[in-house]
Order: structure tokens, then sequence, then C-alpha cells
């Protein structure tokens, strides 16, 4: 049976961003019109939150049909694999990230549905990118198989619009720092290892050196960027490609310091891995001026914000599960 109320659906919802940005959803247009879909299922919580889906973003057909199922006219692309993770599986990481956006702009394309969310990140650019203020045009070549499969997929999604009139908008994600679901196989995820070590042996060995900054927000913020960009009437959307995000940028040594300060007798180590080399291929700092002229956005959180919220947060899942 066709069920007739246009509804959201978000591929990839088990995920670091796609779980917050489902409850998000859920809470404003009402659990019934947000169909949560990932590989596999997750916890009994999320399950019983509302209706669920498992889809393997790769199979277009198995895509089509949930969305002509349940009706569905706007599509948040969260499934992909990021850059840690991708440079150990570099054609798997090709497949799914490329597939799975072709998938969905197809949708779009042959007006299945109407609107597509799809993420990018930081990741386009390259050791040849200015480093710090990062203009939104600029150039980019980047050297991870993430960054490729990004810059790529960017190009389609300006293609798409051009070219079908597909309604895609995206974000160029920098770093970012949550809770409640754990990140999945990034370079920037010591920036949320590090609270956790912190709460439970007041000590941390971070991956990335001392002095790499990057580009990172707080999930919050990351959220109110991503339903803002969607809500945004379409003539003001003026990047097709994808947006630059800048939020705040910090070092692990920075970032140490401050966590120093709310736990007693904290202590951090370096030592760098694999992850190192591409985190140096990335900005430090980003410039975000289009998004804030197009769509009006603007970060809240600051990082003695982020770290007080992120230690408040861990603290409060603790207690909530030993009390369960
Ligand atoms: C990663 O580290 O791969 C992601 C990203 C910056 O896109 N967090």
């Amino acid at each position: 049976m066709i069920n007739m109320t246009s509804k959201i659906l978000i591929v990839g919802a088990c995920g670091q961003i796609g779980s917050e940005l489902t409850s998000k959803l859920r809470e404003t247009h009402g659990a019934e019109n947000v169909i949560a879909s990932d590989i596999r299922e997750s916890n009994a919580d999320f399950m019983n939150s509302g209706p669920f889906e498992v889809l393997d973003a790769t199979d277009f057909e198995a895509f089509e049909k949930i969305c002509k199922s349940h009706n569905i006219k706007t599509v948040y692309m969260m499934a992909a694999m990021l850059s840690g993770t991708a440079e150990k599986f570099p054609m798997k990481a090709w497949d799914l990230n490329m597939t799975s956006l072709f998938n969905v702009l197809d949708l779009a394309k042959n007006e299945t549905i109407k609107q597509v969310f799809w993420p990018s990140s930081i990741a386009v650019f390259g050791p040849t990118t200015p480093k710090f203020d990062t203009p939104q045009q600029t150039v980019m070549e980047p050297t991870t198989v993430y960054g490729i499969s990004k810059q790529a997929g960017e190009r389609w999604c300006a293609y798409y619009h051009k070219r079908y009139g597909v309604d895609v908008r995206s974000i160029r994600y920098p770093g970012l720092i949550s809770y409640k679901t754990p990140p999945g196989g990034g370079t920037t995820d010591y920036a949320i290892e590090i609270f956790y070590d912190a709460l439970e042996k007041e000590e941390y060995t971070s991956f990335l050196s001392k002095d790499t900054a990057l580009p990172m927000m707080y999930m919050d913020d990351a959220i109110e960027a991503t339903i803002s960009i969607m809500k945004t009437p379409a003539e003001q959307i003026k990047v097709r490609s994808s947006y630059n995000l800048g939020g705040v940028s910090f070092t692990p040594e920075e970032l140490g310091k401050l966590v120093a300060e709310e736990i007693d007798g904290f202590q951090m180590n370096y030592d760098p891995d694999f992850r190192q080399a591409i985190a140096d291929s990335w900005p430090s700092s980003i410039n975000d001026e289009e998004a804030q002229k197009d769509w009006n956005w603007q970060h809240k959180y600051d990082l003695e914000m982020i770290v007080k919220a992120m230690l408040e947060g861990i603290r409060s899942l603790e207690n909530s599960n030993s009390e369960a």
C-alpha cells in the first residue's frame, strides 16, 4: 500500500551524524514522518523510536522501493566510509561513497524524490590548498580516497543540479565532535576519543601530533546547519557543489590543555600514526563566508563550550546506563 503523506528518509541513520539528525527531524516532523535506514539494525532504543528500514544504499532497486512505498520526498544520504577506514579499503570506499550518491541523485532525477542532502567534507582539499582560512573556491587536489570521492561527488551534485534541475544541497563538514553515537574511522576522531579516555583513565594518547590544527564543529551546530540549509529557499542556494563550514580550529595540545583544566591529573601523550599524513594534507581553518551570506550560517559552540558539553554529555550517558 502506498502511503500518501510525504516523508523524509535518512540513509546511514545509525551513524554519528545520522542518529542525531534522525532524532532532531523526528522532534520537528513527528517520528512517523521520518524513516530511518541503515545497512543493519541498531540498538533497541533507536529501533523503537520510529520507523526503520534495512537498506544497502548501493542497491538502487531497494532504495527506490523504500522511497516509493513510504512516499519519501526528501533524502539525507549520510552513509559513507570516512577517511581513515577508506585508506584501508580504497575501492570499497569509492564504491560505497559514489554508488550511494548516484542512487540518490538518480532518484531525484527521475522525480521519485524532490530534495537531497549529501555530506561533503574538508577532505576535498589537499596539500596544495591554502591552509589557513581556506576559501570556498580554491585549489582542490585531495590525496586521500575519501577526499577524492567527496570532490568527485561534489562535481556530480553540481552537474545533476545544472543539467537535470536536481535540488541537491551539501556541506563540507569539518571534524564533528559528539558523544551520543561513536564516530566511524575518521582522522578527526581523536577529538572525541580524548574525552572518553580522560574520564576513564585520566590519560590520552593522540594519534595526531600536538600542533596539528584542524577545523572542527560540535554536533549540535552541524545538525543545525544541515537542517538550516535544507529549509533555505532554493533560489538562495548559490553553491550546488558544497558549502564550506568553518566551526572552530584547534590543535590536540590546545584541546588537551582545556581537558586538563576539567580533569585533575589529566596527561596527554602523542603517538602519530598513518592518519597524521591525512591530517597534514587538510586545511587548518576554513572560511565559511558564503554559507553566512547565502543562508545566514553562524556556529554557536566555541572550544570551551564543546569541552564542557562533551564531558557533561558522557557523564550523563554513563549515569543513565548504570541506572538502567
Ligand atoms: C574524517 O575525519 O574522515 C571526517 C571528515 C573530516 O570528513 N570526520
